[in-house]
């Protein structure tokens, strides 16, 4: 569990200035528009969130940030939201400058997990807590953020490498697999490929033959899958980190005069309409979910660290699998 304590000190003091009646002329109150934060003065009860985002490269991640900000105007807090267009470079900056302008909270989704110490250590210093979303962070020290809030991507990884170990339980010879990496050296991308070699290893017939990032997207999903087809006449299975890798390389299989889902068995991660879509059809054989609807969630954890409440140090998202019918099944009632 951890505490944030400079936001409750500061809470607690105007709340006795309060009561001693030597608080500000509104009292505290505020009106609607200093409630929104956008006046000089603030009322304690709006607070205003910094949030970096990884970029806009996937459904999942348009799924996850409306998530992220329906949420935030829900809950009435003043969102300052930054796309850093998959580069860190752009999240340090955008996180510096949620230090200077003295925001409430810090939240991002590190595009990747190293490189974060030194600007994680300049919001502990201004005393903004910073509360991780979607991926983690490699820091050892693990007082730079409040809480990560997140999948677990190497269970991820072992639900698509169980599935397809029990599909080929039986088999008597190799079977081929090539994988679609995410970003290279992000925690989905690390995490996913580790859970997937973890389980895959108790048959050694299951063989991974070519392996390569497509950065979350589709258009390189498309591009590292025909450069697979051409250099591998007998692959079998596709492993891809997400849906939107998966669905590129369903156009270059299809293009190649291939049967998705049928000449080559698919394995994806996200669940996303067009993912479930595409499993309703046959053409992905096992979706594993990563749910991006974190925006309630993050909200509550951000009221909690201002309230100066305890605080669990991670916090795992709820999600399941499906297979072609289950995906057939659920599509109608997805959210995203
Ligand atoms: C996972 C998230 C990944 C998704 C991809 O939590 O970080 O990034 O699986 C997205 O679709 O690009």
């Amino acid at each position: 569990m951890k505490k944030f304590g400079r936001i409750s000190l500061v809470l607690s003091l105007t709340l006795s200035m309060m009561m001693l009646g030597a608080c500000s002329s509104n009292n505290g109150g505020g009106t609607a528009e200093e409630n929104s934060g956008n006046s000089g003065t603030k009322s304690t009860n709006s607070i205003t969130l910094g949030f970096s985002q990884v970029g806009a490269e996937s459904g999942w991640r348009s799924a996850n940030t409306k998530s992220i900000q329906d949420s935030a105007k829900e809950a009435g807090y003043t969102l300052k939201f930054s796309d850093a267009q998959q580069k860190q470079e752009n999240q340090i900056k955008a996180l510096r400058s949620f230090i200077q302008q003295k925001v409430d909270v810090i939240s991002f989704s590190p595009v990747v997990e190293s490189g974060w110490d030194t600007v994680l250590k300049e919001a502990k210093d201004a005393g903004i807590p910073v509360i991780l979303t979607d991926r983690a962070v490699d820091s050892k020290d693990t007082s730079l953020y409040v809480t990560f809030l997140g999948s677990d991507f190497v269970e991820e990884g072992r639900k698509a490498g169980q599935w397809l170990t029990e599909q080929y339980k039986d088999a008597a010879e190799d079977i081929n697999i090539v994988e679609l990496q995410g970003t290279t050296g992000s925690a989905p991308a690390n995490d996913r490929m580790q859970g997937f070699k973890e389980v895959i290893s108790s048959n050694p017939n299951l063989k991974i033959i070519a392996s390569q990032t497509g950065d979350f997207t589709r258009a390189k999903g498309k591009e590292v899958m025909q450069a697979f087809l051409k250099a591998h006449k007998d692959i079998d299975v596709l492993y891809a980190h997400n849906d939107d890798m998966a669905l590129g390389a369903i156009q270059a299989i299809e293009a190649a005069g291939l049967k998705p889902g049928e000449d080559i068995k698919i394995i994806s991660v996200d669940a996303v309409k067009d993912g479930m879509q595409a499993a309703s059809e046959g053409k992905i054989n096992f979706i594993v979910e990563c749910n991006p609807l974190l925006g309630p969630q993050l909200m509550k954890v951000v009221q909690d660290v201002v309230d100066g409440k305890s605080v669990e140090a991670r916090i795992v998202t709820e999600e399941t699998t499906f297979t072609s019918e289950e995906a057939k099944e659920a599509l109608p009632n997805r959210q995203y």
